[in-house]
Formats: structure tokens, C-alpha cells, sequence
């Protein structure tokens, strides 16, 4: 137990139970204190960050403790007037990272009817570029992400005939490797994060098929450490945000049970901080929205029954998208 040179040992001081309530707790109080360093140093994502803090407490089913007014007035004060894509702050520029989080926040509060749509839908499709890919922005910088940014927008709204489809997935098959996995763009190195988005985008666009799911499968197993955590591609330290990245792509490719899953839950129960609640990328370390996220969301795929079940592409808890009637495929074994 943790010999690997990259990996972190676990210990009786580390949490063993699901500390529940101190979560909760910790994402209500977190909206809470605006004035904190945190708060503020944060301003740049915040829209994601409330799209991990939203899911985060749906997955806790407490969503209602949200001030949901307030979330909203938000929202609609980030969509570009211009572009119809949103920012991640008020005043500052929009982006497709965003926007998914603003629909994702908009779908699960069931508020599409308070923004303007068919502009969000605009945005998107004008962010295509010939070869299929996706830009992230108005600047243009591409990667595999803001493919799936863009698919993960549109087929929450319905509306995936605005861009290229078969387009994309071309795209986003150029970007796979020898090793079964995916990169940023043709020629880059597979990661974690990176398969999880180009999988996903081939999950929601019936694409499934064109992946090996058996060498993917093998690379993404190959990820899980003798303390088992994960990291995101080989020689590198275990984060809990890959028992969401690499743990979704594996149940999109139905081989989930490939993965020692009572280690891997030992691992994400350890990076919970007793004290304050909230989940660390590695034990010890400090806690923040987006690992509390992530820690929930993988401990939800492993079937941890006090949570809500969670979609494996959409990362949005299963009503929801039952409430839409969006599905997704799954690759059968
Ligand atoms: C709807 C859940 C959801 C996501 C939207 C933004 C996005 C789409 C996906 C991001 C996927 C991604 C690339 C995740 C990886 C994030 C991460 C930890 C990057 C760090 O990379 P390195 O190289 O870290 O700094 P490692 O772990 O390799 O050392």
C-alpha cells in the first residue's frame, strides 16, 4: 500500500464514512460568504462553480436550501447580449465552458424560459469550424472539451441539428490515439479528462461504436493506484476528480466493474475534511467546490444509495434528464 513513487498513503486518520450533513453544509455556507478570499479569488469560473455546487447539492438532495432568485437574476445577467453565450461573472467575456454550466444550472432549475435560447444556440453553432472541431470562444483556441461543451449544450436544449454532428464526432475521432485514448487535439496525448469529454460526445451522438472499448477500457483501469485513487495519465499523483473522469467513462463503456471499487471508495471517503466538510483533490489537502463535486459524483456511480444517481455523460442528477427525456448510450459488453 502506497509504494508507488506517485501515490499517497491512507491512513486511520482519514475519513471512512460518507460525512454527509458537513457537506451540505459546506457548499450552503460556501455561497454564503461573499466577502472571502476564496469567494472572490473564484470570480472567474464562478458559473461553474455554481454549476458544481447546484449538482453537488442535488446529489445531497438539499438543492432546496438554494436561494434560487438569486441564482437566477445571476444567470441572466451573464448572457452576452451581443453573442448569446455566457460569461462566467458579470462583465466578463462569454465562453462555451460557461455556457454549458449556465444551461446544465438552467435545465436543473427549470428556468430555459427565463434566457434567450435560440441565442444560446447561435453562439454554439458559430463556434464550429470546418474540420468539425469546436473554439472555445471568440479567440479560437480548440480542443476536445469544447466539443463536447458545445453537444452537451445543444442536446440538453434540444436542438443538435443547429451544428455538424457527423462533423464533430470526425473531429473528435482524429484526436484518438494507439493507446485507445483521446487528447486535446490530432496528435496529443491521451488524458483522463480529455476521454471522458471525447466518449461522452460519441455516448450522446449514438457514436459509441467507433471506440475500443476494451483498450480504452484497459487504459482507463490502468489508472487506479495501490491506494486506490486514480490519476489521469500514467506517472502522475492520484486527485479525486478522476473517480469522475475516468469512473463516467468507464460506466459509458459498461465495463465499470473493471475498476477495485471498494479501494476506490476508500480513497474518496479519505479526501473529505472532517472539519469543514467538502472533498480535497488528495487527502490532507483543502477542500473546494469542484473536487466536492467530483468526490459525490464518483461515490454516486459506485451506487452509494444516500446520494441521487448521477447521469455518466451529462453529470447532472438522473431526473433530471428523465424530467427532459434526454438519454444517452451506453456501450453493452
Ligand atoms: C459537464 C462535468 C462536465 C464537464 C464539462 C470542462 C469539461 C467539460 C471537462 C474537463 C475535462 C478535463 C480536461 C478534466 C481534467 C482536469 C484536470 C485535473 C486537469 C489537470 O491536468 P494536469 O496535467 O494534471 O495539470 P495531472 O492530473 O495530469 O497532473
Amino acid at each position: 500500500m502506497g509504494s508507488h513513487p506517485k501515490d499517497v498513503v491512507i491512513t486511520d486518520e482519514h475519513p471512512k464514512t460518507l460525512l454527509y450533513q458537513k457537506h451540505a453544509d459546506y457548499i450552503v455556507g460556501y455561497s454564503k460568504k461573499k466577502d472571502d478570499y476564496e469567494f472572490t479569488m473564484t470570480e472567474h469560473f464562478r458559473m461553474s462553480g455554481m454549476y458544481w455546487g447546484i449538482t453537488a447539492l442535488d446529489l445531497l438532495n438539499q438543492l432546496d436550501r438554494m436561494d434560487s432568485t438569486e441564482i437566477l437574476d445571476f444567470i441572466c445577467k451573464c448572457q452576452d447580449k451581443g453573442s448569446g453565450g455566457f460569461s462566467p461573472s458579470i462583465g466578463h467575456d462569454a465562453h462555451l465552458l460557461y455556457t454549458l454550466s449556465a444551461v446544465q444550472i438552467l435545465v436543473i432549475l427549470e428556468a430555459l424560459d427565463k434566457v434567450d435560447v435560440e441565442a444560446i444556440v447561435k453562439y454554439v453553432a458559430g463556434l464550429q469550424n470546418e474540420d468539425g472541431s469546436f473554439s472555445g470562444d471568440q479567440w479560437g483556441e480548440v480542443d476536445t472539451r469544447f466539443s463536447f461543451c458545445a453537444v452537451n449544450t445543444l442536446a440538453l436544449l434540444k436542438r443538435l441539428d443547429a451544428i455538424n454532428t457527423e462533423k464533430a464526432v470526425e473531429f473528435v475521432m482524429r484526436c484518438q490515439n494507439v493507446d485507445g485514448g483521446f487528447g486535446t487535439r490530432p496528435g496529443s496525448e491521451s488524458h483522463a479528462g480529455q476521454i471522458y469529454c471525447c466518449v461522452g460526445l460519441l455516448s450522446i451522438t449514438g457514436q459509441l461504436h467507433r471506440v475500443n472499448g476494451d483498450l480504452l477500457g484497459w487504459w482507463l483501469c490502468e489508472r487506479q493506484l495501490p491506494s486506490g485513487g486514480l490519476n489521469g495519465r500514467p506517472e502522475k499523483l492520484p486527485d479525486v476528480c478522476y473517480s469522475w473522469w475516468v469512473l463516467a467513462s468507464l460506466t459509458m463503456l459498461g465495463r465499470l466493474h473493471w475498476i477495485n471499487a471498494d479501494k476506490m471508495r476508500v480513497f474518496i471517503l479519505a479526501t473529505q475534511d472532517a472539519e469543514t466538510g467538502g472533498f480535497t483533490d488528495r487527502p490532507g489537502d483543502m477542500v473546494d467546490l469542484y473536487h466536492t463535486l467530483f468526490g459525490l459524483a464518483g461515490l454516486s456511480l459506485l451506487g452509494e444509495s444516500s446520494l441521487k444517481p448521477i447521469n455518466p455523460v451529462f453529470c447532472m442528477p438522473q431526473y433530471v434528464l428523465d424530467r427532459i427525456s434526454v438519454t444517452v448510450q451506453i456501450m453493452s459488453t
